[in-house]
């Protein structure tokens, strides 16, 4: 039997650079005669991808578990696909997974919410933030849906500082795309980086987003190579 191909996701907050260097990676393996496929969640295209575009331009309104039912459903569409992918040798490079899944919609607050306390010591009270308020949807129930899902070999997660992101060409277009949800977004990518290393869901690498193009470049390119040096030997795993 031939060698499978890696499965390979790029995560990160909105503007981190992700689809650029995504498509620069697949262009560099592909140079190198490695076959290999790029596919983007949410994949807009589909007719349940037309309902996620729609909300995210903020189009329409939908129910928070509804819609996010919906981002993880356009991912089991295209499930058995990156299986059988993997399984030709192809490898298969991914612009965001499961874990924007969780870390987007587990960060949503309810803006009517009481906040948790915001009053100061001097009695007086400041304007609750979206880190004030508790979470609208819990971080198990917004994992779930997502659960037996192939496994990425490899996560690189382009860390950027959601500040800094806001400064970029073209932020603020959709919706999520505000400085503190952004925050809370990062806090929730940090755990599930946590999770993943617990429970060995293939590697979880973080790279600096910050960093000049081709800088981000060479470290994709470093550990991509490693990835298709080694892991893809192995058995595919679930998230
Ligand atoms: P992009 O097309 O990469 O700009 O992503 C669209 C937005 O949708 C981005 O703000 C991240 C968010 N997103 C991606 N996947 C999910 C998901 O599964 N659930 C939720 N709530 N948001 C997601
Ligand atoms: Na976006
Ligand atoms: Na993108």
């Amino acid at each position: 039997m031939s060698k499978r191909g890696a499965f390979v996701v790029i995560e990160g907050l909105d503007r981190s650079g992700k689809s650029t260097q995504a498509a620069t990676l697949i262009k560099r393996l592909q140079e190198s005669n490695v076959p290999s496929k790029l596919i983007k969640f949410p994949d807009r295209t589909t007719p349940i991808g037309k309902l996620i575009d729609s909300y995210l331009r903020s189009e329409t309104e939908l129910d928070d578990h509804a819609i996010h039912l919906l981002f993880s459903a356009n991912r089991w569409e295209v499930a058995s696909s990156i299986v059988k992918d993997l399984e030709n040798g192809t490898t298969v490079i991914c612009d965001r997974y499961a874990f924007s899944g969780i870390a987007f919609s587990a960060s949503k607050v309810d803006p009517s919410s009481k906040p948790v306390d915001t009053s100061t010591s001097d009695g007086s009270s400041v304007a609750p933030t979206h880190s004030t308020r508790p979470p609208l949807l819990p971080y198990s129930w917004c994992r779930a849906p997502d659960v037996s899902l192939p496994a990425p070999d490899l996560t690189l997660f382009l860390d950027i500082l959601p500040h800094i992101a806001s400064q970029r060409a073209g932020y603020g277009g959709e919706r999520y795309e505000n400085q503190e949800h952004q925050e809370r977004v990062r806090e929730l990518f940090s755990r599930i980086a946590e999770e993943v290393e617990a429970e060995g869901v293939g590697r979880w690498v973080v790279l600096d987003g910050g960093l000049e193009l081709k800088e981000v470049e060479e470290a994709i390119w470093r550990e991509v190579k490693e990835a298709l040096r080694g892991g893809d030997d192995g058995e595919l795993g679930s998230v």
